[in-house]
């Protein structure tokens, strides 16, 4: 896709502030500081439209980027970051919920793990989750350019077995840096796009 425009529509945390207007909707979640804003940001070439941050957390809303006035791009906040609070984990869970559990707009969600580490206990919970709503699933391996060529296909077939990724489910290797699986990328969420 090439995409010429996107803009925020809102950053939403309760229900009644989701968009209305029917977009379908490609949401993103893994862990935080994995790279859910900058895969966003490098999809539609823009250098800080989601904002980003070396520091975990810095998403802290849904936030709905608007791409050519024809679908949603969904920033979610990550999970995993030791330093919340069980409160705070506690309303994660709950914006979560009201937003996965019952989202007729949403196509597909792109599950971003990091390639250099074996996914986490949470990584392998939020996938299930995904799964057991009936959720489409695509899977990037983000950060590719920190790793050796030679690692590639180890480090893939390591992220296959431990979240048990299912035959449907498509697993690509990324760059927000590079670009490198940016294409690959595209025809995945284009073909959730098309199923409406
Ligand atoms: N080298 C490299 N760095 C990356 C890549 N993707 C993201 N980063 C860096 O990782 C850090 C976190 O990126 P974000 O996109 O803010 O991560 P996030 O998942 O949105 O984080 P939260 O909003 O806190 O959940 C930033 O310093 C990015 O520059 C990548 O593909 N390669
Ligand atoms: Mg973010």
């Amino acid at each position: 896709m090439k995409v010429t425009h996107s803009d925020l529509t809102i950053s939403a945390v309760l229900p009644k502030q989701f968009p209305t207007e029917g977009y379908p909707e490609i949401a993103l979640a893994g862990r935080s500081n994995v790279g859910k804003s900058s895969f966003i940001n490098k999809m539609i070439n823009r250098k800080a439209l989601a904002r980003t941050s070396s520091k975990p957390g810095k998403t802290q809303t849904l936030n709905f980027y608007l791409i050519n006035e024809f679908f949603h791009f969904v920033d979610v906040p990550g999970y995993g970051y030791a330093k919340v609070s069980k409160k705070e984990r506690e309303a994660w869970g709950k914006m979560m919920e009201n937003y996965f559990a019952d989202r007729k707009n949403l196509k597909a969600t792109v599950l971003i793990v990091d390639i250099r580490h074996r996914p986490t206990e949470d990584d392998k919970m939020m996938y299930d989750f995904l799964k057991h709503y009936q959720i489409p699933v695509i899977i990037i391996a983000t950060k590719l350019d920190k790793i050796k060529k030679s690692q590639v296909n180890k480090q893939l077939k390591m992220i296959e077995e431990r979240l048990e990724v299912e035959k449907e489910d498509q697993l690509i290797p990324f760059s927000a840096e590079t670009a490198q699986g940016k294409d690959q990328a595209w025809k995945a969420i284009e073909l959730f796009l098309e199923k409406r």
